[in-house]
């Protein structure tokens, strides 16, 4: 039977041990951690080229270690509708997307709504680095290193009310910088969502960089969701709000073709996507397939999560 989250005490969310850790974390970065962060982070100037901004970050446990995707094509193949539909359009088009100033409104249901400069979002990531697959639902994947901190860091500081079962993330409506908005392919703004346990688990990051660098445009500047053991399609790009929900979020894909796009996604091999197999693979850079694993290989961590759902059903 389907656990709902709201029967689900935070507690239960994550283990004590990370419970410690997210403590530290916090006395790291949130006290002592603002003087220690800006000696780490040097901002750039943002009109020059690429700086290492996060080069102090440390490797987070959670990183995989396999090889990374080469930088070349983490950043010119990728999946951004705002920018068009084919795969080169993000890389060539986003240049008119204007990432500062930016501000993130974190709000719905929680005692302490609040919008978010992205400049103190970016502070909050200089700490780590997390080196992710990602799984696109279209069959090709990638190893990205990504510069962010966990999700429930920002979640925990707007203190959800018992009635936010939800997490809903909306990315910028501007079709003065977003010129595939004046496309009907999607219904905008593309908006994407998690159950909050799911938000909430440590393994769900806010991003801001890859490579050490901020991220390009094509990314999803200035700041993205990246949750691994799903689809792609869940990691939503450019988001300018954090939205507290009681209902399951209408996302964008879901609405567009719900047969084919569900609201959980999880990374499945075993349930095929209607008009193909997704038991394999292509990494970028590579020849040949590789097989997909159930939660793209994050299934020690996130399963629990899952536990007792048919995940035929709820796909
Ligand atoms: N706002 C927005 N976010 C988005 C998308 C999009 O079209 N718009 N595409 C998604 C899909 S389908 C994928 S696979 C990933 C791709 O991220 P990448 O280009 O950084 O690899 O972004 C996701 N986030
Ligand atoms: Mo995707």
């Amino acid at each position: 039977m389907l656990r709902r989250s709201s029967d689900i005490a935070p507690s239960e969310i994550t283990p004590r041990d990370l419970f410690e850790r997210r403590r530290e974390f916090l006395r790291d970065i949130g006290l002592a951690g603002i003087a220690a962060g800006a000696s780490a982070l040097v901002l750039p100037a943002f009109a020059q080229g690429p700086a290492k901004v996060f080069a102090n970050a440390k490797k987070s446990a959670f990183s995989t270690t396999e090889p990374a995707t080469p930088y070349k094509d983490v950043t010119t193949y990728n999946n951004f509708y705002e920018f068009g539909t084919g795969k080169e359009d993000p890389a060539e088009r986003a240049g008119t997307l204007k990432t500062r100033p930016w501000t993130v409104m974190v709000d719905g249901e929680c005692a302490k709504p609040k919008r978010w400069d992205i400049d103190e979002i970016v502070r909050l990531a200089a700490v780590e680095e997390r080196i992710y697959r990602m799984r696109c639902v279209e069959g090709w994947s990638m190893v990205i290193p990504w510069n962010g901190f966990p999700l429930s860091e920002l979640i925990r500081r707007a203190e959800p009310t018992s009635k936010a079962k939800y997490v809903e993330f909306v990315t910028l409506n501007d079709d003065r910088q977003m010129p595939g908005l004046r496309s009907g392919v999607l219904e905008w703004p593309y908006v994407e969502g998690l159950r909050i346990d799911e938000a909430m688990h440590p393994l769900a990051i806010l991003c801001v960089g890859l490579y050490g660098e901020l991220l390009p445009n094509q990314n999803g500047a200035p700041v993205r969701v990246v949750v691994p053991w799903k689809y792609g399609f869940k990691s939503a790009k450019s988001i300018v709000r954090i939205r507290f929900t009681e209902q399951e979020p209408r996302t964008a894909w879901n609405k567009a073709i719900p047969r084919e796009y569900g609201f959980y996604s999880n990374v499945n091999p075993a349930v095929d996507h209607p008009r193909w197999s997704q038991a394999r693979e292509r990494r970028l850079g590579e020849f040949g397939k590789r097989p997909t694993l159930p939660f793209n290989g994050y299934a020690e961590q996130v399963a629990s999560l899952y536990a007792g759902m048919d995940l035929k059903r709820y796909f």
